[in-house]
């Protein structure tokens, strides 16, 4: 890029896409990326290089930022991935394809970034070039609606009506949609403060989390959660399986609730209070000899149960 001097002063802002597998995300970057490598403020990369999922982030200017993005793929285990780096992200754009509307997926990802402390999120409302007002109209009741619901402020959250695959074939129309999506990143998301020196995480095994347990629309259990269940934990890019305690006279929760739980780890992991994690349901039928406890390929199709945030370190 020819850009190096200006570029040195932009603030630099991380945002991540979320929303379900099919709505976009990947046409969506290849879209971005080659709208702004006309301007010298990106690399253009093809959505078929993009598809084969090598690269991990992207990065894109405008006049004022510097952008990376990151693209997290809907599919269980990729919510570990965005457990992994919510604390990094500036904001998120959820994809939203008017062709499949709402679905469980949204509504997981929507709980998951709310819980995670995800403050400014923007739509990208994608597929608008196969469909006609009337359903455009109702599909985006039904997302402000959700996000209403999930305490982001629906009403005013921005929609961007757009076609990722039509902008990226060269649809004039449709690549405004892109230039909008940019417009709404650089007034919506604030600039990012001095982030916080992160605590150092040393080795717990006990810590009191706040947990919501995700309904079944949101894709979380049906039945009801009890301390007799030994849940698979994600916590600071560790698979680790616990124990829970439930505050005194409380048995057991439903999905939907929020509740606060004493969690004790088989093995200590790196912790500190304010990192997310998620709980999933042990696999106990699990005799595949793997019994590595450092990635989260064991979580890639694990039930997921709740999400949290840890409160304080115990012992
Ligand atoms: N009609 C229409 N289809 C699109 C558009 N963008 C993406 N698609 C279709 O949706 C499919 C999935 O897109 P992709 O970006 O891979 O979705 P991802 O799984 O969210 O990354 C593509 O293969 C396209 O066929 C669009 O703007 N309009
Ligand atoms: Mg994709």
């Amino acid at each position: 890029m020819t850009q190096e001097t200006s570029s040195r002063d932009k603030t630099l802002v991380n945002v991540g896409t979320i929303g379900p597998p099919g709505s976009g995300k990947t046409m969506l970057i290849a879209a971005i990326l080659q709208q702004q490598a006309q301007s010298n403020l990106a690399q253009a990369v093809s959505y078929d290089a993009i598809q084969k999922g090598d690269i991990d982030s992207f990065e894109y200017e405008t006049a004022n930022r510097h952008y990376t993005h990151f693209d997290y793929d809907g599919a269980g285990g990729s919510m570990t991935d965005l457990i992994d780096n919510v604390a990094q992200l500036d904001g998120v754009i959820l994809v939203v394809s008017v062709s499949e509307g709402v679905m469980q997926q949204t509504r997981q990802q929507v709980r998951l970034a709310r819980q995670l402390g995800v403050g400014s999120l923007i739509v990208f409302f994608n597929k608008c070039d196969a469909f006609d007002d009337d359903v455009l109209n109702m599909v985006e009741m039904q997302v402000r609606e959700l996000l209403t619901k999930e305490t982001f402020d629906g009403a005013n959250v921005p929609v961007i009506r757009g076609a990722a695959q039509s902008a990226l074939g060269g649809d004039a129309a449709w690549q405004q949609s892109i230039d909008q999506l940019l417009g709404a990143l650089d007034s919506r998301i604030p600039d990012p403060a001095v982030r916080a020196e992160a605590v150092p995480a040393t080795p717990h095994k006990k810590f009191e989390g706040d947990v919501y347990l995700l309904n079944r629309e949101e894709g979380g259990q049906r039945g009801t959660f009890t301390a007799d269940d030994r849940p698979q934990l994600y916590i600071s890019s560790t698979s680790v399986r616990g124990t829970v305690k439930f505050p005194d006279g409380v048995t057991m929760a439903m999905p939907g609730d929020h509740i606060t739980l004493t969690i004790e780890l088989d093995t200590p992991v790196a912790i500190a209070a304010q990192l997310p994690f998620a709980v999933f349901a042990a696999d106990d039928d699990d005799d595949d000899g793997d019994d590595s406890d450092d990635d989260s390929d064991d979580l890639d199709d694990a039930q997921i149960i709740g999400v949290g945030i840890v409160t304080t370190i115990l012992s």
